[in-house]
């Protein structure tokens, strides 16, 4: 079965399928053989123009559709999604290489987004509040922004996409959306679900390119009101400023140093498999993948030695085979950053207890595939305990206390995940004070946000802002304040109180 119909995609503007303006294309390429899958459009700030121009005046109707209407298009889609998983989560395998049990767990985490969000059509909550005059009614709703701007990863193309997508469009938002070059099969996929599922022209508008051209061209425009993007700290950096030159609104999430603390009493079974799922699950790959262990110095050895056995018994691969459990690295660049990082960790005195190295035999040899890796005796200063590595690379720290642990977690940049293993109670919620991140889990790994809680966190990892839960309303809405007085005479504020 040729999963893939098209040779070539297209930009989706306005309701209809069109070609970049630039006439430039470049390969979409399976990271588990390094094959071609697709030619996907590098647009130019023109599509990009002509997008928002759609998006625009799309948008001035759908606000008009009564939310509870907006939401019945979402359930739609979920509903599509869900008939669809099979098929999209094969390609999502192979157009981002991670495992196909992941792959579904992912387009699973939008069909939820999906029916989560279609709910809130019926919600939308605003609040009345009582007013300092007379016969006067106060309240406060959310209004759409207008038009918002969506920039999205790799390395969870379509989940990531529902997380920003539902909440603005629910909303009576319209979108201007770039995902990545690296992925855009899902893009397509979506963006034809929304199309069958009879979302009105130009309210949802998909144009692919490069971040430089097409996300810089989004910042630049006037009528895009918010930008949400989930991609690099530098990128995202760059991003802030400009939107910042323009006072727009923008929401970041770029990345963790996420870590586990595996405390003295910790359940030590239970706290190897969320570390294995949450290091080596992805490849590494995720904003919220452990990369750091702090571990106390009483079952150091023990831990060690665990982990070691069970990352032998790791299979690596393609995932779109049912038993492998780890697949490649999105691109050939992305390997080599893996790869320098063992030479920063072994200059800087770390112990590399096994992986390393990138695996070049056999099928191996067709892909982007890291042998999983774990150090030890690793100091908290060291690049490879602070820096964001995105691969299948842990750094087993050492720690004579729960203190201790607690403050080498929280001195990194970064502020997405956390977790601890322990059996006291009192750690658990000293914990859940402590460790200074968006995200805490206690007795499981760094990974398994689910849709309906914020997604986000603190320090580098963004500006505040939170995906997915209701907080995601929060970004593509403003809070509009409104005041009804049914006194007939003029009053008022502040003077006209008695
Ligand atoms: C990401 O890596 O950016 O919590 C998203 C998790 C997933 C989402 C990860 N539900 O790991």
């Amino acid at each position: 079965m040729n999963l893939i119909q098209e040779e070539q995609l297209k930009n989706f503007i306005n309701g209809n399928w069109v070609e970049p303006s630039t006439g430039k294309l470049t390969a979409v390429i399976n990271p588990a053989t390094s094959e071609s899958l697709v030619q996907v459009p590098l647009s130019a700030s023109e599509d990009v123009r002509a997008a928002t121009k759609a998006a625009k005046s799309a948008q001035k109707k759908w606000a008009l559709v009564p939310a509870p209407q907006r939401a019945e298009v979402l359930y739609r889609v979920g509903l599509i999604m869900k008939e669809r998983k099979e098929r999209l989560s094969q390609l999502l395998t192979m157009e981002n290489g991670k495992v196909i049990e992941e792959a579904r767990g992912e387009v699973q985490e939008g069909i939820d987004m999906a029916f989560y969000m279609a709910g809130e059509g019926r919600r939308l909550f605003g609040q009345t509040t009582p007013s300092e005059l007379k016969d006067k009614f106060a309240m406060s709703v959310r209004a759409p922004v207008g038009v918002v701007g969506i920039i999205t990863p790799w390395n969870f193309p379509i989940a990531i996409a529902t997380w920003k997508s539902f909440p603005a469009i629910v909303a009576g938002n319209a979108v201007v959306w770039k995902p990545a070059t690296e992925t855009p099969i899902m893009a397509n996929e979506l963006a034809k679900i929304f199309e069958e599922a009879g979302l009105p022209e130009g309210v949802m508008n998909v144009v692919f390119g490069s971040g430089s051209t097409v996300g810089d061209a989004m910042v630049e425009q006037k009528d895009i009101r918010v930008i949400s993007f989930t991609g690099s700290n530098e990128v995202g950096r760059g991003i802030a400023s400009k939107c910042g030159q323009h006072l727009k609104k923008v929401s970041l999430e770029m990345g963790g140093k996420n870590g586990v603390i595996v405390m003295d009493d910790a359940d030590l079974s239970l706290a190897v498999e969320g570390i294995l799922w949450s290091a080596y699950g992805t490849s590494g790959q995720r904003c919220t993948a452990c990369s750091r262990v702090m571990v106390h110095e009483s079952v150091k050895d023990e831990l060690e030695e665990r982990l070691q056995k069970e990352i032998a018994k790791l299979s690596i691969g393609n995932g779109l085979d049912e038993s492998i459990k780890v697949g490649p690295i999105i691109n050939r660049s992305g390997l080599e950053k893996v790869k320098s990082y063992i030479s920063i960790g072994k200059e800087e005195g770390a112990k590399l207890l096994t992986g390393g190295y990138i695996l070049e035999n056999g099928d191996h040899k067709k892909g982007n595939y890291f042998a999983p890796t774990l150090f030890t005796d690793v100091k908290p200063e060291m690049r490879i305990a602070q820096e964001e590595i995105f691969g299948p690379v842990v750094s087993l720290i050492p720690v004579k206390s729960f203190d201790e642990a607690v403050e080498i977690n929280n001195s990194v940049e970064f502020g997405l995940s956390s977790s601890i293993f322990t059996q006291d109670v009192n750690q658990v919620f000293a914990a859940q004070r402590d460790l200074d991140t968006g995200i805490v889990y206690v007795n499981a790994g760094t990974t398994g946000a689910e849709i309906h809680l914020p997604f986000g966190g603190t320090k580098g990892t963004g500006n505040g802002h939170r995906d997915s839960g209701i907080a995601a309303l929060d970004v593509f809405t403003e809070w509009k304040a409104i005041y009804v007085d049914y006194s007939g005479k003029l009053q008022r504020a502040q003077i006209d109180v008695e």
